[in-house]
């Protein structure tokens, strides 16, 4: 005690470019699931989006696959502080979903088959910030990650980005999801470690 200064053990690391505060980098792909992963075929496939007058337009897979595609690569951050560099997805931007959604909501409940939910400012979404994806690295989604399709919202921690999305329901209200009652944040921004509220 005393005899090093806080910065001499080397505990204040040089920061890694791209790696939010907190974190650390992992090159395998973790699986974080609640529950039982749920098994839906693009067949039975549905995805929705409701508007807060309730209007709802839904898309089959088909509908889904028709619309235009774009691969991204990203970096993923999860709240219990891996991140993943460069991962390779495609999907469709929720740009091209919400266009023609006449809406002044200001956030997204986004749920999934198996019941997950999360909030989502509606800001978040739009922009070019996030997908529904279907592939990664160029494969058919694996359902442990959220095939047929998932919620990526790469801005915010990874809990935002709902695997085996079913639908998003904009609101004026922002409403806690699954995680967000029980403690992490509503908003979620890794450089802002807003992990917990
Ligand atoms: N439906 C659903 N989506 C979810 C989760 C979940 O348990 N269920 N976990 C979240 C959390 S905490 C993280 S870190 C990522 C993990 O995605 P991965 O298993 O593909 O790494 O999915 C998020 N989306
Ligand atoms: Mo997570």
């Amino acid at each position: 005690m005393g005899l090093f200064s806080p910065g001499f053990m080397g505990r204040r690391r040089e920061p890694v470019p791209g790696l939010p505060p907190g974190q650390h980098l992992v090159t395998d792909f973790p699986v974080l699931s609640i529950g039982p992963t749920p098994r839906v075929t693009p067949e039975e496939w549905r995805f929705s989006i409701t508007s807060e007058s309730g209007l709802m337009t839904t898309w089959t897979w088909d509908e889904f696959q028709a619309l235009p595609q774009e691969d991204v690569t990203v970096d993923i951050h999860c709240v219990t502080s891996w991140s993943k560099f460069g991962t390779g997805w495609r999907g469709v931007s929720l740009d091209t979903l919400l266009d023609g959604v006449d809406t002044q909501a200001g956030f997204a409940m986004a749920r999934s088959y198996g019941g997950y939910t999360t909030n989502v400012p509606l800001d978040e979404l739009r922009g070019g910030k996030a997908w529904v994806a279907h592939q990664f690295d160029g494969s058919p989604l694996a359902p442990e990650h959220g095939g047929p399709a998932r919620l990526l919202v790469p801005a915010l921690y990874f809990w935002k980005s709902a695997k085996w999305l079913r639908s998003i329901e904009l609101s004026t209200r922002n409403d806690p999801g699954f995680w967000e009652q029980n403690g992490y944040h509503m908003h979620g921004d890794p450089w802002r470690e807003e992990r917990y509220w």
